[in-house]
């Protein structure tokens, strides 16, 4: 059976399950919410629902309930190649099942197929000051897409169903995700390669064309297969999953949606963070001039970099209290490549790794200490050549969009409704702030 089919099967199995819910159980309480939590960015509020994935604060993610290495084992590999294809993981996402390998090749060449960026596209991406950072172009590159809307035809077409209306939703999500590569590429080629182009080579899957496009050479091809599907999704909370499903309960098709949620990513405390990370590497070793990084120098930035009022970049989470086992992975990923494993600039983050964590929790503040995933990101990158760091949260941004459009397809699946969460006074709160202390 194909994607579609057995997403199909999968969706009319699960709804029961949302409609008993809701019907029978409604009322039940899953937490309460206070005063902190009110002022305080919502944290640890339960109040979304996906199966896609679920970040665990002392694990970390799990993907349909696998872990980062159950993940890559359990999908069928490009042949020749190290890592799995995303056009498997976008199957494994979206169903909970992973394809065979044929299935997986169905997905290929049904991504090939929807690949060709319309001009229009490209016309827009020139049109933007050269200047513009990356993910103002990548944003505006996807919404200019909207008017290929297949959900905002389907539901000006007076036939809109709520049933059927993951269809148009999975169809255009798939139609938006197959041409982020070439999209970044093109941005990539346009600002820092003189604006020297590679055409799209058909015969590649989504992370081996992209590397082609972006003119790097293997096996940058399955690095960006790993990165892709480790940045893909983190469950529902988070700023850039949250806008896009927040975006998309308004009936907004995956264009806008994507695009606000790829917005949310381009902040420092978000996905922007890679680059960050980068930048702050980069400062610390102009100022050596040449000597060589020591333990105690860096804890020395770090404090400079605390006590003038800025975070430290790539550590500290809202959920996890432990290394993000994307960190992990990527750690594990140069330790076992030859040349990355002796990398200084790996070498560095080695360092920092070593060091931060004690430097935060002597400052006290940090709830978690440890990396998350954009302490490590950028040395892979700059290893393999990409050393335009304002460009990072592009490649973040291209796997995000796996995640949250496979959870925009289920959401209009299940119908989920209009988010309208309720605010309150500062005045109401004070009030029963006050009601407690009698
Ligand atoms: N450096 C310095 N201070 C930090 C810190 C860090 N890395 N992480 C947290 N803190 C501070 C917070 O700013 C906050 O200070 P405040 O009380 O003065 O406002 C205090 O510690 C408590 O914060 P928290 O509850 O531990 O974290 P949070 O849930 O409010 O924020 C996050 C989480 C990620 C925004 C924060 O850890 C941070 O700013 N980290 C650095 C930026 C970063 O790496 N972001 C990427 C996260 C992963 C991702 O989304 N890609």
């Amino acid at each position: 059976m194909g994607l579609k089919e057995t997403l199909k099967q999968k969706i009319e199995e699960h709804r029961p399950r949302t409609a008993k819910l809701m019907k029978e159980h409604g009322d039940v309480k899953i937490g309460e919410v206070t005063i902190e939590q009110a002022i305080g960015g919502a944290r640890s509020v339960k109040c979304l629902v996906t199966d896609i994935s679920y970040l665990d604060p002392e694990e970390g993610i799990r993907f349909r309930g696998k872990t980062i290495d159950e993940t890559f084992a359990c999908l069928p590999k490009v042949p020749g190649k190290g890592y799995p294809s995303v056009e498997a993981f976008w199957y494994f996402l979206l169903t909970g099942e992973a394809p065979t390998a044929q299935q997986a090749e169905e997905v290929i060449a049904d991504f090939k197929a929807r690949s060709q960026v319309p001009q229009y596209v490209i016309d827009v991406l020139r049109a933007l000051p050269r200047d513009s950072h990356p993910m103002a172009m990548f944003s505006a590159a996807i919404v200019a897409m909207q008017r290929e809307s297949k959900f905002s035809a389907y539901y000006k077409s007076g036939k809109f169903n709520k049933m059927n209306a993951w269809e148009p939703m999975y169809e255009e999500s798939t139609d938006l995700l197959a041409k982020l590569p070439a999209i970044g590429a093109y941005i990539y080629r346009m600002k820092y390669k003189g604006d020297q182009h590679i055409p799209s080579n058909p015969d590649l899957d989504f992370g081996g064309n992209f590397a082609h496009m972006m003119g790097v050479d293997a096996p940058y091809d399955d690095v960006a297969r790993m990165y892709f599907i480790l940045h893909s999704d983190h469950e529902s909370g988070n700023v850039s999953a949250h806008t896009t499903h927040l975006v998309a309960s308004a009936l907004s098709d995956a264009y806008y949606s994507l695009s606000a949620g790829i917005n949310g990513l381009a902040g420092p405390l978000h996905g922007l963070a890679n680059e960050e990370v980068l930048r702050w590497t980069q400062g610390f070793m102009e100022k050596l001039g040449g000597a060589e990084p020591t333990e105690e120098l860096i804890e020395k930035a770090l404090w400079d970099t605390l006590n003038s009022g800025q975070v430290i970049p790539g550590y500290g989470h809202a959920v996890l209290r432990k290394t993000d086992p994307r960190y992990t992975s990527q750690r594990e990923f140069c330790l076992n490549t030859e040349g990355l494993k002796d990398y200084p600039l790996f070498k560095l983050v080695s360092m920092i790794y070593k060091v931060a964590p004690g430097v935060l929790t002597k400052q006290g503040k940090a709830k978690n200490p440890w990396p998350n995933v954009d302490a490590q990101s950028g040395v892979i990158q700059w290893y393999y050549g990409v050393t335009e760091y304002d460009f990072y949260t592009v490649l973040f941004g291209i796997g995000r969009a796996i995640g949250v459009l496979a959870n925009i397809t289920w959401d209009r699946a299940l119908g989920y409704p209009i988010e309208r969460p309720k605010s309150v006074t500062t005045a109401m709160l004070e009030k029963w702030a006050a009601d407690a202390q009698k």
